[in-house]
């Protein structure tokens, strides 16, 4: 498939340490691929659904102890501990080599190396880079098969180059005290081991196009970051795009395939997907900010997904889909989860590939975190633009968390350096996109807290340094958060399709068409100027989520000192004078 000595070398290296019994070069063929489903169908690693109302579609189970990224055990090995940062786990690469290797050594032993080259971005494109995953589960091949650009034309693309990303995964025996997704920016090397889970395993995503990625625009001066892309078409046929970063879980698919509520769709407002997961953004020829979605296909949170919080994601899971950890009716062979509908069905499997019935069991059949793997083609909502190597230009970039409490709907920063700070001190409620207690609060800045591939306080620094090339063409930066509760626990704001009220005060706030009161945070709308038409939500309760309570703010910004110290004298003195200028209004 290629004379390439450098992947040729490395594949040989890989080969002798973990000894598979045959290697298949995937080459992106219907065919090879029709093969591997019909194979993992019969070892049981797929179910095929049924074909006539879900043509295409499978449904795999992982191992019940590995359902989720487990960022306690995601590494970034350098030479030096500095180079991490206080947020990263650390790990010597000379360490972490010894003992990765020790544990894929004779892995694949009975198994077969399947060799994935995939490519980020547009194949050919030059914002595009590539990278070959190593990996024993057809389950893996499968889902970069849709989640990335895959085959001969990759390593086509690649030529003689030496300028890819070497990705090695072992199942191994999926043992989660053996686990660990280690990645070696300084060598563009991943290593994931012991497990089967979407992003820890899924190489080209959360691994690449974010951690190693982070580390190569660092180096090359453009940003990879954890951020839908979507555009508004207004009723003039005017598009506008926004480039949003929520934490795993907190709303990025959701916003990205929205439908606008009825009263918009009457004026003519449109709104297009051109990514839910992961933006890499760079300046361009005009000097404005431009945005391209290096994925092919999404990884989707499958509970709370239904005919009206997404319809356009459930149009898009309807054929040639992986279903991960949902429940599988049996009545008629199809698929479901919390929140799909009203009617779970009673004869079916959970999860865990136990019997469940929905009526009686008090266990939800569908893992919190379970997903669906669709080809963006599938979406009917997917924007022209996609496929544009240039990208998009993006008007606003929206920083949003899940606070019950505390953080405003929306409020704008005062400016870049502003915008970084917001950016920088955002804080979410975990959820259960990753191992560990859901709903505590932590910072999590820009929502790259788990996905930075080197010190934050220089990605700090970087932001900081786009912001002074872009000058008066950076886009303007903004916070969200859908999530506010009222006493009861219920969510005041109705969310989804409704968050393009919210969108459309931020583009009139790009194009300064309507004003906004100062507060210390900082320009927060007047409640009159988010459209609530049809609505049933009144001007008082919509105000009191469009407020700044001091006595919080107070804790918020104790917290964010504190946040803050652990960066030491790395911090960017540019965020302690943001910093001190939050403090000085309180
Ligand atoms: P990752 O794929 O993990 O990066 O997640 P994501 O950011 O794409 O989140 P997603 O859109 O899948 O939403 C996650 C959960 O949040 C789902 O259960 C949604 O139903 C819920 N959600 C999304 N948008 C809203 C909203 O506007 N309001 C409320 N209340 N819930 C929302
Ligand atoms: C996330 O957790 O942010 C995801 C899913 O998008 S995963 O690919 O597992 O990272
Ligand atoms: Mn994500």
């Amino acid at each position: 498939m290629t004379n390439n000595t450098s992947v040729l070398n490395w594949i040989t290296e890989m080969k002798n340490l973990v000894v598979p019994d045959s290697v298949v070069w995937i080459d992106g063929s219907e065919m090879q691929l029709e093969k591997l489903r019909k194979q993992a169908c019969e070892t049981g690693e797929l179910i095929k659904l049924n074909q006539e109302l879900l043509p295409g579609c499978y449904l795999h189970r992982t191992n019940v102890n590995d359902v989720a990224r487990v960022e306690d055990r995601t590494f970034i090995c350098t030479k030096n501990k500095d180079d991490v940062g206080p947020t990263n786990n650390w790990w010597h690469s000379d360490e972490a080599y010894k003992k990765l290797y020790d544990i894929a050594r004779n892995s694949y032993k009975g198994r077969t190396m399947y060799i994935i080259p995939y490519c980020m971005g547009q194949v050919g494109s030059k914002f595009s880079k590539i990278g070959i995953e190593l990996t024993d589960s057809i389950y893996v091949v499968l889902n970069m098969a849709i989640m990335t650009r895959v085959g001969q034309n990759v390593l086509d693309a690649l030529g003689n180059s030496n300028d890819w990303v070497r990705g090695l995964h072992c199942s191994c025996d999926i043992d989660d005290s053996k686990r660990y997704i280690c990645h070696f920016p300084e060598d563009y090397t991943i290593i994931s081991v012991n497990s089967g889970y979407g992003g820890n395993v899924l190489l080209g995503k959360k691994c690449f196009a974010l951690r190693i990625a982070s580390y190569l625009g660092k180096q090359e001066g453009w940003l990879a970051e954890h951020m839908l892309i979507l555009g508004v078409e207004n009723p003039n046929g005017e598009t506008k795009y926004i480039a949003a970063a929520f934490p795993s879980a907190c709303g990025k698919t959701n916003l990205a395939m929205l439908i606008p509520p009825e009263g918009y769709k009457k004026k003519g407002y449109k709104v297009w997907c051109v990514g839910d997961d992961i933006a890499w953004m760079r300046i361009g020829a005009d000097g404005s900010l431009w945005a391209i979605n290096p994925e092919n296909g999404f990884f989707g949170v499958a509970p709370g997904t239904n005919r009206n919080s997404n319809p356009n994601a459930l149009e898009t899971i309807k054929k040639n889909t992986i279903f991960t950890n949902v429940v599988q009716n049996l009545d008629n062979n199809t698929v479901w989860w919390q929140g799909l509908d009203q009617t779970p069905p009673e004869n079916a499997i959970d999860w865990k590939g136990e019997p469940w019935n929905g009526k009686t069991s008090n266990e939800p059949g569908s893992h919190p975190n379970s997903r669906f793997t669709a080809p963006v083609v599938n979406c009917p909502c997917i924007s022209k633009e996609f496929a544009n190597p240039e990208g998009v230009p993006i008007s606003a970039i929206v920083f949003g968390g899940r606070r019950a409490h505390t953080t405003p709907l929306v409020y704008q920063s005062r400016n870049w350096d502003n915008g970084v700070f917001v950016g920088a001190t955002m804080a979410s409620e975990t959820t259960a996109a990753a191992s560990g207690k859901v709903g505590v609060v932590r910072r999590d800045p820009m929502a790259m807290l788990p996905f930075c591939g080197y010190n934050m306080a220089e990605y700090f620094n970087h932001w900081f340094k786009i912001g002074e090339k872009l000058g008066d063409k950076a886009p303007k930066i903004f916070n969200v958060n859908w999530f506010r509760l009222d006493e009861n626990n219920k969510f005041i704001w109705p969310g989804f399709r409704d968050n393009l009220r919210v969108i459309e005060w931020i583009l009139k706030r790009c194009d300064n068409e309507v004003d906004a009161k100062e507060t210390p945070i900082g320009f927060l709308p007047y409640a009159k100027d988010i459209n609530t038409d049809g609505l049933n939500i009144n001007l008082e309760t919509l105000e009191s989520i469009l407020n700044v309570d001091n006595d919080m703010w107070k804790d918020e910004v104790a917290d964010i000192e504190d946040f803050f110290k652990k960066f030491g004298d790395d911090l960017p003195e540019k965020l302690k004078i943001q910093l001190d200028i939050l403090k000085s209004m309180h």
